[in-house]
């Protein structure tokens, strides 16, 4: 079972006593070893580790055995794992293996669209850099990943940090006092193999992008630091702060300092036996966040010995009745979906300048939301909206089908929405949770669901949740379309996929449907759409052109606006996006051709449909509807 899902462990050093009993008396939490990870990595000192790496392909798992670390039956010989990074110790010593020769890959960056003989590869590749680094005697230092695809093993000198298993949410592992004077080896084994127990599991519409796909950092931290906290609107309120601030190895009642620039707010609290210190206070100097005003303020935390500061938006977010409100107001969610891909460069999006070119385009759409389908991107992007003011749908990789009878998928699938909750809890963009993405409605699919949207829930008592949720055909009239998914009781947001005119018929038909929705709810359509290869010109009702998909887009929006409960859309999708599951010669050639802009960045016909109509949505709020 190695590489799968039962052996998820979240590696993270329980640095205190009291966190660890913080985390048994919580009852979302699955394990012991679930210690929150490092708030806002990038404003820490230490020195970042991208680059280029060292890489050695390794289909049959050579390089794998370690006796010592892992129990495996077999016999391997110590000498052989590539963690060790050997050197040969004389001309006639055997080691078949040479990182220093080896050929490199950069770090952030799939290998898929590094290199040609790698686009299709899914497997292992270990990766290996060197680095010196001396931290001070007093300091603590951590290696952070900001995500590999999709199993990583971590090791440094030799010696094996351990695992984590997911492809899109951040991991650390502290290495105080385990570094050499000199010259570090890191070692990293990524394995991108898809299984049938994993999350996401073996079927998907995207790319297995493989490798470390995002920052790795080494962070060095004071010995009592700030570990995590969240600081944003007490629920329900615009004019109270609550906060908390979790310190890592710090004596119960050090006094922990809030300040808030720009709102006049200075406060101190002192922490508990758990290390957490927690913010009631009122704010009424706030300047609030929204699209149209993305104010953001620079909130500051400091103890005795640590500080760390951040610009952070606050708003509110709520549903009531068919409405979704922000900061009290009614607000359309003017959305588009979106792959962390940058067709431009090629492979993951992983940078500032990959998420201001992909939430420019949504901008320049006349969007106020966007959906980050199906998996946590890189956590660029909910910073960047943040300044750009989009609000933001984040989503976990519980797509299709999940074995939803299996713990271990549970525990894994509850992991990577804690981790992306935590990782984005302080963010002014993101107001929804999605807890999945077109699961076919079972009780054991609902049970698992419902378990994620309350750990989600636990978590944060201060955003939506919802899931992309499926429809149903009327059997007796099958121009009639239901939503009574039962797992819509649960949900803020009534959000379903739909492809009439796609999948379902040709775009004529949309104007004969009818929908029944089984909810009273905000409705908000996290899929549409259409494919179209960018150029291809021809009558509305052949497939494949932008005449097509431009039309699609006319009347699906045409049928939305019957629809009394709808606020919100997020057709599918941006760009084009690459997909192994679209071989159509000349036409799709490995991508899904459904992006309102071509891979080449150049727009659609239906581009400037959504852009006119979310104009027109925008005038109609701005003159208070
Ligand atoms: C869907 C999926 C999305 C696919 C899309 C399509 O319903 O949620 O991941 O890419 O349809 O293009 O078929």
């Amino acid at each position: 079972m190695r590489g799968s899902a039962l052996k998820t462990r979240r590696i993270r050093s329980v640095a205190c006593h009291s966190l660890l009993i913080l985390l048994l008396c919580c009852s979302h939490v699955a394990s012991a070893d679930t210690v929150p990870g490092l708030q806002n990595v990038h404003a820490r000192a230490g020195m970042t580790l991208n680059g280029k790496w060292h890489y050695i392909v390794d289909p049959y798992e050579n390089g794998y055995y370690d006796y010592r670390h892992e129990p495996l039956d077999a016999k391997p010989d110590p000498k052989s794992g590539y963690f060790l990074d050997r050197k040969p110790a004389s001309a006639s010593d055997l080691v078949e293996y040479d990182f220093d020769a080896a050929p490199t890959l950069t770090v952030p960056g799939d290998w898929n669209s590094q290199k040609e003989q790698l686009f299709l590869y899914e497997g292992t590749i270990w990766y290996r850099r060197t680095f010196e680094y001396v931290a001070a005697a007093d300091r603590r230092v951590f290696l952070h990943f900001g995500a590999a695809n999709y199993q990583a093993d971590v090791y440094l000198n030799g010696r094996k940090l351990g695992q984590h298993v997911g492809g899109f949410t951040p991991f650390e592992f502290e290495i105080t006092g385990k570094l050499r004077s000199g010259s570090n080896s890191l070692v990293v084994k990524v394995d991108d193999t898809r299984h049938a127990d994993a999350v996401p599991t073996v079927n998907t519409d995207w790319w297995n992008y493989g490798g470390l796909t995002r920052d790795v950092t080494l962070v060095d931290t004071p010995a009592s630091f700030i570990r995590d906290y969240q600081v944003q609107l007490a629920p329900g309120s615009t004019d109270r702060i609550a906060g908390t601030v979790q310190l890592d190895g710090a004596k119960p009642g050090t006094e922990v300092r809030l300040s808030i620039a720009g709102a006049g707010i200075d406060a101190r609290s002192r922490t508990d036996d758990r290390g957490i210190a927690t913010f009631n206070i009122a704010a009424r100097g706030l300047k609030l966040w929204s699209p149209q005003q993305p104010n953001l303020h620079e909130v500051t935390l400091s103890t005795g010995t640590d500080r760390i500061t951040e610009r952070m938006g606050f708003r509110t977010i709520a549903v009531r009745g068919h409405e979704v409100l922000l900061n009290g107001k009614p607000t359309f969610l003017r959305g588009i979906s979106l792959h962390e891909e940058n067709p431009l460069r090629g492979g993951r999006a992983w940078s500032v300048e990959d998420a201001r070119l992909l939430l420019g385009w949504a901008k320049e759409l006349g969007c106020n939301f966007v959906r980050l389908a199906h998996y946590p991107h890189n956590e660029f992007m909910a910073r960047v909206a943040d300044e750009m003011g989009l609000m933001l749908w984040e989503e976990v990789p519980v797509y299709w089908t999940i074995q939803w009878e299996n713990p271990a998928t549970l525990a894994n699938a509850t992991r990577q929405l804690t981790d992306l909750i935590q990782r984005d809890h302080n963010r002014a963009s993101v107001i929804v949770w999605s807890v999945a993405n077109e699961t076919p409605v079972s009780e054991p699919r609902t049970r698992f669901l419902k378990s994620l949207v309350d750990t989600a829930r636990s978590l944060d008592a201060t955003r939506l949740v919802s899931a992309a949720m499926e429809v149903h055909v009327d059997p007796a009239d099958n121009n009639h379309r239901i939503v009574d998914d039962p797992f819509g009781a649960y949900t803020d947001l009534l959000s379903f996929n739909q492809y009439i005119g796609w999948y379902d018929g040709l775009p004529d038909k949309l104007q004969h449907i009818r929908w029944t929705l089984g909810y009273d709810k905000p409705v908000m359509i996290s899929e549409f759409g259409a494919g179209a290869l960018q150029g291809m010109h021809g009558a509305s009702t052949a497939r494949f052109t932008e005449e097509y998909q431009e039309d699609l887009y006319r009347q699906t929006l045409a049928m939305l606006q019957k629809m009394p409960q709808w606020r919100g859309a997020t057709p599918w999708i941006l760009v084009d996006f690459r997909s192994p599951r679209r071989p159509l010669a000349n036409i799709q050639d490995g991508w899904n051709r459904k992006g309102l802009i071509g891979e080449n960045g150049t727009k659609k016909k239906a581009f400037y449909v959504l852009r006119d109509f979310y104009r027109g949505v925008a005038e109609r709020e701005n003159r208070g509807r």
